[in-house]
């Protein structure tokens, strides 16, 4: 398999969320490290509109947004992979996934510590307001704090009281699955910051199994990472060259009929809908190379040169349609 490359930004919940995966797999990858708001040039480079962080590059295919890059790693990969087997567990899995996307994540935002530099960075601020269309700043964590605080007491008491039975991950197995990942991320990238305002009401003695669990997770992807191989740090030009110089690590794709009724080779833009901006200013243009119910998959060509890539998305929070 091509050389994995992941574009990411230290301190972004789902880059990490991506980077304990790849840990706990011990699969290498590079690093081409993004900054924090757009413009991003590197990606311009490969002529790649989207917005969101992180993506990675598995030679000339790039994937988008973790569920899908999740999904690829655990079937291009297939050795020890961490999703569950069962069913039962895959659907728990998913649905602990789009719990964390639609609920965890909004409620450890406001326990940011308002003191972090980027907070008062009117760049990042005005980034953020037009990506989110509501207001990221001190003022607004401070605002939703106590929201927040009650909704992450009710998110531990569900994981409470399934941990409570003494298992050590979530669907008990002997190592940390998919679904640990899932349900841990948000929660263990808000306790690493320091000064994040974290109190009684959902402190350890009030919650003792989920943070032992959290504890668990920690040292989990610490001892990972300490075994694992060290991570090169690409530029952009260095990562583009990369790309553009190995081969697809997918052979085939497909076009199925769909709802749309898009046909294979037709002129699309591939676009996020759950954002205030994406669907204007972040839209991927290009050949219609493989869709199913699960993915999108998009043949543009790169920028630095004419070699064509593929972008691929999950149909989840994703829209796409005839360009005009
Ligand atoms: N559902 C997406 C969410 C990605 C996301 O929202 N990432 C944040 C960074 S942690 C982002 O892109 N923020 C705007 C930006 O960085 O440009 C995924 O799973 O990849």
């Amino acid at each position: 398999m091509p050389r994995i490359v992941l574009f990411s930004y230290p301190g972004s919940p789902w880059g990490a969320k991506v980077i304990s995966y790849l840990s706990l797999r011990g699969i290498e990858y590079s690093e081409c490290c993004q900054p924090m708001t757009w413009p991003r040039p590197d990606l311009q480079l490969l002529n790649i509109q989207y917005r969101r962080i992180p993506f990675i590059s598995i030679g000339k295919d790039i994937y988008y947004d973790s569920s899908l890059i999740f999904e690829k790693l655990e079937a291009l990969y297939p050795q020890q992979p961490l999703g569950a087997k069962e069913p039962s567990g895959k659907t728990l899995e998913k649905l602990v996934e789009k719990w964390a996307e639609g609920s965890l994540l909004n409620s450890v935002m406001n326990l940011l510590p308002k003191s972090l530099p980027f907070l008062s960075d009117s760049i990042f601020l005005a980034d953020r307001k037009e990506l989110w269309g509501k207001e990221f700043s001190p003022d607004a964590l401070e605002k939703g704090l106590t929201k927040s605080l009650v909704e992450i007491r009710e998110h531990f008491a569900v994981l409470e009281n399934l941990l409570g039975d003494g298992r050590q991950w979530l669907l008990d197995s002997e190592k940390p699955g998919l679904i640990d990942i899932h349900a841990a991320f948000c929660f263990d990238w808000i306790i690493n910051i320091p000064g994040a305002q974290i109190n009684e009401f959902i402190s350890a003695s009030a919650y003792p199994f989920t943070w032992r669990w959290l504890d668990r997770y920690r040292h989990a992807i610490a001892a990972s990472q300490k075994q694992g191989a060290a991570i090169t740090q690409l530029t952009g030009h260095d990562a583009t060259n990369l790309i553009l110089e190995s081969d697809f690590a997918e052979r085939a794709v497909t076009v199925m009929d769909d709802p749309t009724r898009l046909q294979e080779g037709q002129v699309v833009a591939l676009y996020r809908i759950d954002d205030m901006s994406s669907s204007v200013k972040h839209r991927d243009v290009g050949r219609l190379v493989g869709l199913t119910p699960h993915e999108t998959v998009v043949a543009i060509k790169a920028k630095a040169s004419d070699v064509e890539i593929r972008v691929h998305a999950p149909r989840w929070q994703f829209e796409v349609e005839v360009a005009l």
